[in-house]
C-alpha cells in the first residue's frame, strides 16, 4: 500500500476519506472540503495529507533566502487593532522615519555580503509619497542593480497611489519602472468584510488588495500572499480568504508563496485575545497546502513561529522558511514574536533544515537555486 492509500485507509470518516481521495487524484478541493478539514481533520491526518502534496511538489527540498529588511517608518495613519504600530500616529515621539540617505546606508551596510533581496515594508506615513519611494528604488538600483527589491503592501501602495492621483495600473507601472521587482504578501489579513471591519476597518479592502496584486502580476511581477489567523475569524473566513487567492492565482499565476501568519497578542488592541495553539498553527499550514493547489510554495515565517515550530512545520506542507533576517525587523518583535532577536545566519538555517532531514536550498526571490546545500559538504563555520 502506498502512502496516500494508507492515509485514506486509516481515516474512519467517510467525508474525510473522500477528501483524501480527491487529494490523491489531484482533484481540487471545494469550499466545503476546506471548512471540513478544519472542523474534522485530526493533526496527523492533515499533516500526512499535506506532506504528501509537499513531497509530490518538492520532495524534501526546503528553501530559504538571504535577505534583509528595511522599515522606512513605524508611524502609521491606519489603526489595525492587531498592530503594535497603530498607536504610534498619536504618539509620534516614539516613531521613526528614515530618509532616503539613511535607508541607503542600510543598503550599503550589506555591500560585499551575498544577500539577494531587500524586503521593504513599514507603516503608512503621510509624508512618504510615491516620488519619495521612487527615489529610494532608483537609488538602490543605481547602487546595486542585481539586488531584488520586494517592497510595499497594497496598504502602502493604495495610499501612495491615491495621494499621487494615479490609478493602480499607473502607480504600479511607475514603481516597477523605478526598480520595484515584486510585492511582499502583507496587508491581506482576513479578506472577508465581516472580519476586516472588526480588525482593520480603515485600510484597503479585499478588492483593493487583490486589484493591486493583479496589476503587479499583469506587469510580469510576482508577489506573495499572507493570511493573519488565530484571532476572531471562523474557519470559513480562512477558506474564503484562500478561495479569493486561488481564484486570482488561476487568472494570473503571479503568486509565488502563501504565508500564514499567526496572530500575536503583545502590546496591541487585541491583547485580550488568546493566541492559538501550535496544533492550530500546523493545521493552518496543512490546510493551506491542500486548498491552494495552484500555489507552488507555502512559507513559515520563522521569526513569528520560532525555530523549532518552523522545523515542525516542514512536515505539515511548508517548503520554505524565509530568510536570514536581520534584527532590524521591529513589527514582529513588538507584537510578541517567538524570537527576541529574529536573525539567523546561513549556517544556522542550513543546520535547522538538515536536523529534520530535509534538503536546504538557498533560493533567490523567484525560487531560482542559488546554492544547493544538500549536494555538497559545506563548511558551515565558514558561512556568514
Ligand atoms: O500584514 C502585524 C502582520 C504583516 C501582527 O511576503 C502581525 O515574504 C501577527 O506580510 N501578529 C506584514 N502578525 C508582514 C508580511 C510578511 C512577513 C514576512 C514575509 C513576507 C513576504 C511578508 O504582519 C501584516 C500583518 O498581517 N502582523 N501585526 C501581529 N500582532
Ligand atoms: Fe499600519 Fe500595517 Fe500596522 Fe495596519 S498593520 S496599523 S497598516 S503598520
Amino acid at each position: 500500500m502506498n502512502d496516500i492509500a494508507r492515509i485514506i485507509d486509516i481515516t474512519k470518516d467517510a467525508e474525510l476519506k473522500t477528501i483524501a481521495e480527491k487529494v490523491s487524484n489531484n482533484t481540487r478541493l471545494s469550499f466545503d472540503d476546506g471548512v471540513m478539514l478544519f472542523e474534522k481533520g485530526s493533526l496527523p491526518f492533515l499533516g500526512a495529507l499535506a506532506n504528501f502534496v509537499r513531497e509530490k511538489k518538492h520532495g524534501d527540498i526546503t528553501y530559504f533566502n538571504r535577505n534583509f529588511h528595511i522599515e522606512p517608518t513605524n508611524v502609521c495613519v491606519f489603526s489595525c487593532k492587531f498592530c503594535s504600530y497603530s498607536k504610534l500616529y498619536a504618539h509620534k515621539e516614539e516613531g521613526w522615519e528614515l530618509t532616503v540617505e539613511q535607508m541607503m546606508n542600510i543598503v550599503k551596510s550589506y555591500d560585499g555580503k551575498p544577500v539577494t533581496e531587500v524586503h521593504i515594508v513599514g507603516g503608512v506615513h503621510p509624508k512618504m509619497t510615491l516620488p519619495f519611494f521612487a527615489d529610494l528604488l532608483k537609488a538602490i538600483k543605481a547602487h546595486r542593480p542585481e539586488l531584488h527589491i520586494k517592497g510595499f503592501t497594497p496598504v502602502e501602495l493604495d495610499y501612495m497611489f491615491k495621494k499621487a492621483k494615479m490609478t493602480v495600473e499607473e502607480g504600479m507601472k511607475f514603481l516597477h519602472e523605478a526598480g520595484l521587482d515584486s510585492l511582499p504578501g502583507g496587508g491581506a489579513e482576513i479578506f472577508h468584510p465581516e472580519i476586516r471591519t472588526q480588525i482593520c476597518e480603515d485600510k484597503v479592502d479585499a478588492e483593493g488588495w487583490l486589484h493591486i496584486h493583479k496589476a503587479a502580476h499583469q506587469l510580469g511581477m510576482h508577489s506573495n500572499a499572507t493570511m493573519l489567523f488565530g484571532h476572531v475569524e471562523k474557519y470559513w473566513h480562512r477558506i474564503d480568504h484562500m478561495e479569493r487567492l486561488r481564484q486570482l492565482q488561476d487568472e494570473t499565476g503571479g503568486f509565488n508563496t502563501f504565508i500564514p501568519l499567526k496572530f500575536r497578542n503583545k502590546d496591541n488592541d487585541m491583547s485580550n485575545i488568546n493566541e492559538c495553539s501550535t496544533i492550530e498553527d500546523l493545521k493552518v499550514y496543512a490546510v493551506g497546502r491542500l486548498y491552494l493547489d495552484n500555489f507552488n510554495h507555502v512559507k513559515a515565517y520563522w521569526p513569528m513561529l520560532g525555530r523549532q515550530k518552523a522545523q515542525l512545520s516542514l512536515g505539515f506542507g511548508v517548503n520554505d522558511i524565509d530568510g536570514t533576517i536581520d534584527d532590524t525587523t521591529k513589527i514582529y518583535s513588538m507584537a510578541g514574536s517567538e524570537e527576541q532577536n529574529p536573525a539567523m545566519n546561513t549556517a544556522e538555517l542550513v543546520t535547522l533544515i538538515k536536523q529534520v532531514n530535509r534538503k536546504p536550498i538557498e533560493r533567490d526571490t523567484l525560487y531560482n537555486v542559488v546554492t544547493d546545500y544538500s549536494l555538497k559538504e559545506v563548511d558551515l563555520a565558514s558561512l556568514n
